[in-house]
């Protein structure tokens, strides 16, 4: 008793400059370097952006100690302390799990932000943590999902509610496109409850905001040679074009941050397809350390830690 609980909190991450790229796309490909082209491409990117890598890392740090300050508001001070642990660039996951340790912390509970479960995405983060937790003597629990806490729901309609306000009175023509992250169609076999949580999330938001014209779409699908989920955010674009279409509010339901895959894949890539078009596309402000969305991070990290006794 006494001792504080660790708190991994866990995310994508990102380089920590545009010189670090290259080893960050290299540890996406599970060490597999990718050839110039490709990294040309994806620095590229990271260049059209506003604001390129660093803003983005200084996101999740944001994100990391307003989680901390929120967590000393709901449990007491000196009750959990936050450490940070991304997939693919450092501090890696097994570094904040090293650190706890390092800290005499025995017991952790860990939290990827991103809210719906998925074998592949916050299962991987998970086995990780888990891995490096039995090594080096942390007893661990997880939250694997958060994709229906109603704070969430609350604050993702909200969102909604305010951005239709930037569409005047074609207000009611809009339609909502709740995405989220392509994954191999494989996991569909799988029974992986990815699609089917982000169909809920979008759902309750739908209701939420009092939204009746709404459709779910993925968005950022891999090259990896096999079938990714699909329609594609550009293709659902296409067909809603000649569905006559003219306005869209793109909602993530499964990122969280202002990153790479919003501001290049939705901001940049989709907008311009829109326009091109003769649609308007907007999208919805992300979460990133919004006090709902801490809460919902507090609560959930509470109750895994009561649950885990
Ligand atoms: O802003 C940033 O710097 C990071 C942006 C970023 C986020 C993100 C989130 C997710 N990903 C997920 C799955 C995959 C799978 C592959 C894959 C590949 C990439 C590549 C980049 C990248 N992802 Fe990502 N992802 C972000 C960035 N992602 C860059 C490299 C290829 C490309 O540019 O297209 C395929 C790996 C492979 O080759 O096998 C699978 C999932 C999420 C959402 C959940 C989460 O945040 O963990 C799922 C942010």
């Amino acid at each position: 008793e006494g001792k504080p609980v660790g708190v991994l909190v866990m995310s994508y991450g990102t380089p920590e400059s545009m010189e670090t790229i290259e080893a960050y796309y290299t540890h996406i490909r599970r060490g597999h370097p990718p050839t110039e082209e490709r990294l040309a491409d994806l620095t590229g990117r990271y260049k059209s952006i506003v604001g390129g890598v660093f803003p983005l890392r200084e996101n999740t740090n944001r994100q990391v100690a307003a989680l901390q300050r929120t967590l000393d508001e709901l449990a007491g001070a000196g009750a959990f302390v936050c450490y940070q642990g991304l997939k693919h660039a450092p501090p890696f996951i097994e570094d904040g799990v090293a650190a706890m340790a390092a800290d005499g912390i025995k017991e952790a509970v860990g939290i990827v932000l991103t809210p719906q479960y998925s074998s592949m995405s916050v299962g991987g983060y998970i086995n990780r943590a888990q891995e490096e937790a039995d090594k080096r003597g942390v007893k661990m629990s997880f939250v694997k999902q958060y994709h229906l806490h109603p704070q969430l729901i609350d604050a993702l309609s909200r969102r909604v509610v305010s951005a239709l306000d930037r569409f005047g009175d074609r207000r009611s023509e809009v339609m909502v496109l709740f995405s989220a992250h392509s994954l191999p169609a494989k996991i569909v076999e799988m029974r992986d409850p990815y699609p089917d949580q982000l169909l809920e999330t979008s759902r309750a938001v739908a209701k939420g905001a009092g939204v009746e014209r709404w459709q779910f779409t993925w968005q950022s699908a891999g090259q990896t040679g096999q079938p990714w989920l699909g329609p594609d955010i550009l293709e659902t674009l296409d067909r809603l074009a000649a569905e006559e279409v003219k306005a869209v509010l793109v909602t993530p339901v499964g990122f969280v941050s202002d990153h790479l895959e919003v501001l290049y894949d939705i901001d940049l890539e989709a907008k311009r397809h829109a326009a091109d078009l003769g649609m308007k596309l907007e999208r919805i402000d992300m979460l990133n350390d919004d006090p709902q969305y801490m809460a919902v991070l507090a609560e959930s990290v509470m109750a895994a830690r009561k649950e885990a006794g």
